[in-house]
């Protein structure tokens, strides 16, 4: 059948009508399931109107309400599916919402200023009105017009409100708790977005996390996202390898006509853009008026800085004993789903669970529905050990520290005084950096990208370019409770250079109860630092070539356990690629548009004993039965 060709709109007597099956205005049915659904317009003090959607469940009366504000889309995150954002309907159909569905709350989720249904201007992680933000309006001022929205105008309510969410949805939380709404009973920030330069999704120490220009892109270019990235390549290693500066990709994508991008590459430094919109140092300025939770995960590949960093500055102010701090063996937002394990490791437990059920139930059960009953100011699980512990702060149970020395012949001397000294020395080369994760290095999502923090790290204990250092096999406990400390003494050839840092339990060769864990390098605590803020994160400055010098800054919180029989490894290397960009190891103004002639091979000098790199780590109390029990095997 040859159809003719069209010369202009078809002559409809000639043609029949042929309606379409999409209606011009589809209604959907709103009550269905066990709760009614109603999406509003919430006006702000503005005018701008905010779009709400509130699932109630049948037959509320007197229910708190469960508050989420999102970047990433209400009505998806509402349609009761999975989602990791803890922004679930009062679905049977996610295992995060058996504590909404159980205490029938109210949910509410609102999608942020800016984006998808919601009105005006979008500004990332928009800073709190003042020097960054000259407008009235900001995330604080849009929760509090919210909430005394809602509780005079969803009648099943009790008054009450409590706030939560994970990542960007963390971040909100800490905005709501800045001059907050009388009726916000409970706030949850679950690994929160709280200091972007310093530890948590752009920047770590100034090293810039390159894989999120396609976050930018997208999260940025559009108010509902329809720009998508793409790529021709399946390994993100060559991409950016071939892209040689993130600034010149950024280039390649159209992205000099994104306000945000040229804010982050106008700013490489932690000056006042970043300084004064971390939010740990906002609220460390403030009493602790609104009962927060804080939940942090111990491999938090995205913000594994922020909730930590919170907790520090705010708990000097918690003289009324409203500050809570959750640690689990997690990935980023792992705790709304099953954490019996994380990648090849096992818990014992399902400890998404077990949060959800017995410390954050009760939390927002007490001050939404005034249920006797808390749980303990801090709730840690022990990697290692495979239990939980409470306490009443963080670290939960500091007792001094312990020195780890590298060695010159490779070894890693625990504790004891500094010996001679030595160095080890590496090449440092920019066209074959040291890959952060297993190649082909996919994309930030999915499994392979949740999982990384935890991923066997023997690739990279036998590249030349990464200096290793493993101790003899350890015959008591070594708990750790806290920061780790680097203070690292090297040289470089180049005038400019990263450092990556890696403290690694190291397995015994054979583990009965799960082979495959045999030998494991199991990542503890693993953190960058870009050489050029080594005076002060303020302002770049050159390295001396070939000068040694020190280098001190702290790794990620860990609360773990190296067991009888393991070993503890420390790794050093100058690049972590694609996820940070490379550093060219010539010292240029803003790495963001280095060119190709700046990247030069560099020979590093890990300075060792006497006088040499020392890792300080903060001890903790070992449970002794469930080390020797070796609670901890898998
Ligand atoms: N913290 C997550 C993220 C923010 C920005 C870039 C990439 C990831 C998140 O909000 O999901």
């Amino acid at each position: 059948l040859v159809l003719p060709a069209f010369a202009g709109a078809p002559d409809k007597a000639k043609y029949p009508a042929f309606p379409s099956e999409t209606p011009a205005d589809f209604k959907p049915v709103t009550t269905w399931f066990d709760y009614d659904k109603r999406d509003v317009m919430i006006p702000m003090r503005d005018g701008v109107k905010l779009h709400t959607v509130i699932l109630v469940p049948k037959g509320a009366k007197n229910a708190g309400i469960l508050f989420t504000r999102t970047p990433y889309d209400a009505d998806d995150m509402t349609s009761a599916v999975e989602s990791g954002h803890l922004a679930v309907a009062v679905s049977h159909d996610d295992d995060a919402s058996d504590v909404l569905v159980e205490d029938g709350y109210i949910r509410v989720v609102q999608d942020i200023r800016g984006k998808y249904g919601s009105e005006g201007d979008y500004v990332m992680n928009r800073p709190l009105h003042g020097p960054l933000n000259p407008t009235p309006v900001d995330d604080s001022t849009d929760a509090y017009d919210t909430i005394d929205w809602l509780v005079h105008h969803v009648p099943e309510s009790n008054g009450r409100v409590a706030i939560l969410g994970i990542s960007y949805d963390g971040f909100e939380p800490l905005m709501a708790i800045v001059h907050p709404h009388p009726a916000l009973k409970a706030a949850v920030p679950m690994n929160p977005m709280v200091d972007g330069w310093m530890g948590d999704d752009w920047f770590h120490h100034g090293a810039f996390r390159q894989q999120n220009l396609q976050y930018i892109y997208e999260q940025t270019a559009s108010r509902k996202n329809r720009y998508k990235w793409a790529n021709n390549h399946a390994d993100d290693y060559q991409f950016f390898l071939e892209g040689v500066s993130a600034g010149a990709v950024a280039k390649r994508y159209g992205m000099e006509q994104l306000g945000f991008w040229n804010k982050v590459a106008a700013h490489p430094a932690y000056d006042a853009f970043w300084s004064e919109q971390a939010v740990d140092k906002i609220l460390g300025r403030e009493p602790v008026s609104v009962p927060t939770m804080l939940v942090a995960s111990l491999w938090d590949q995205e913000d594994i800085y922020g909730a930590f960093a919170v907790y520090k500055a705010m708990a000097p102010h918690d003289d009324a004993h409203r500050l809570f701090l959750v640690a689990g063996p997690w990935f980023h937002g792992q705790e709304v789903g099953d954490g019996s394990s994380l990648g090849a490791v096992r818990f014992g437990s399902d400890t998404g669970l077990y949060f959800r059920q017995h410390v954050l139930r009760p939390f927002l059960a007490h001050y939404l529905k005034d249920r006797p009953g808390l749980p303990a100011p801090v709730n840690a699980f022990v990697t290692g050990e495979n239990r939980w512990e409470t306490g009443n702060g963080w670290p939960t149970s500091a007792q001094g520290t312990l020195d780890l020395r590298p060695q010159p012949d490779h070894s890693l001397q625990v504790g004891g005084e500094a010996q001679a000294a030595g160095s080890v020395a590496y090449v440092s080369d920019p066209q074959h950096p040291v890959p952060y994760r297993p190649r082909p290095v996919g994309p930030m999502s999915g499994k392979g990208w949740q999982h990384w923090l935890t991923s066997d790290q023997r690739e990279a204990s036998t590249r030349p370019d990464v200096a290793t250092f493993t101790s003899p096999v350890l015959t008591e406990a070594v708990r750790i409770s806290g920061a780790p400390r680097v203070h690292l003494v090297a040289s470089t050839s180049g005038t400019d250079a990263d450092w990556v840092v890696k403290l690694i339990d190291v397995y015994p060769d054979q583990v009965a109860a799960q082979p495959e864990m045999g030998g494991y390098q199991l990542g503890i605590s693993m953190d960058i630092f870009r050489g050029r803020y080594r005076e002060g994160f303020t302002q770049a400055k050159a390295l001396a070539a070939n000068a040694t010098l020190p280098y001190d800054f702290s790794l990620p919180n860990a609360n773990h356990v190296f067991l009888p029989g393991h070993r503890i490894m420390v790794q050093v290397q100058s690049s972590w690629f694609p996820l940070y960009d490379r550093n060219p190891q010539t010292f240029v103004p803003n790495i963001f548009f280095a060119q190709p002639s700046d990247y030069v091979t560099a020979e590093q000098h890990v300075i060792t004993g006497q006088g040499g790199t020392v890792i300080a780590l903060p001890l903790g109390k070992a449970d002794a039965d469930a080390a020797s029990a070796g609670a901890g095997a898998p």
